[in-house]
């Protein structure tokens, strides 16, 4: 494996460990607030995000090259609203997804056509994710500061998810 390569993936191994790391403490901030269906919806999006760093670390393995298991920044753990949670969700996964496009971009300038299949999983998954983000933020912006809204986003959100996974 060609080390440009290698360093961007061992990056990529970093910024799915921060999303993991990130999307558990947004659960815990909402678990803490009293919003159970959001905790729950994103300690799911904290185990996702493990299993993509996992599924790097083994791929790097795999091809022979050097993993690095990184040391990690504290994640934002306080947010003002609802609101201000999901565009930080949208952010990470906007970020994430730019990320991806890079290491993309190096595999077809290197001609590692491995790596660049092994990729295409991560830019499938994104579009799915980053289209969640905005879906679920226009929710919350329609419902604005109504508490009783908040209430209905709470409860309705897992049944959303299931329905827009389908
Ligand atoms: Fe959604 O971040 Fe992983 O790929």
């Amino acid at each position: 494996m060609h080390t440009s390569i290698e360093n961007l993936l061992n990056d990529q191994i970093k910024y799915e460990a921060m999303a993991s790391m990130q999307y558990l403490a947004m659960a815990s901030w909402a678990d803490a607030e009293g919003y159970g269906g959001v905790a729950n919806f994103f300690y799911t999006q904290s185990e996702e995000e493990r299993e993509h760093m996992l599924k790097l670390v083994k791929f790097v393995n795999e091809r022979g090259g050097k993993v690095i298991i990184p040391s990690l920044e504290q994640p934002k753990d306080s947010f003002d609203s609802l609101g201000a949670l999901f565009q930080k969700f949208l952010e990470s996964e906007v970020f994430v997804t730019e990320q991806i496009n890079t290491i993309i971009g190096a595999c077809l300038q290197e001609k590692d056509y491995n790596t660049n299949n092994f990729m295409q999983w991560y830019v499938t998954e994104q579009l799915e994710e980053e289209a969640t983000a905005r879906t679920l933020l226009d929710k919350l912006n329609i419902i604005g500061d109504d508490k009783s809204g908040y209430y209905h986003f709470d409860r309705d959100i897992e049944t959303f998810i299931q329905a827009h996974e389908r």
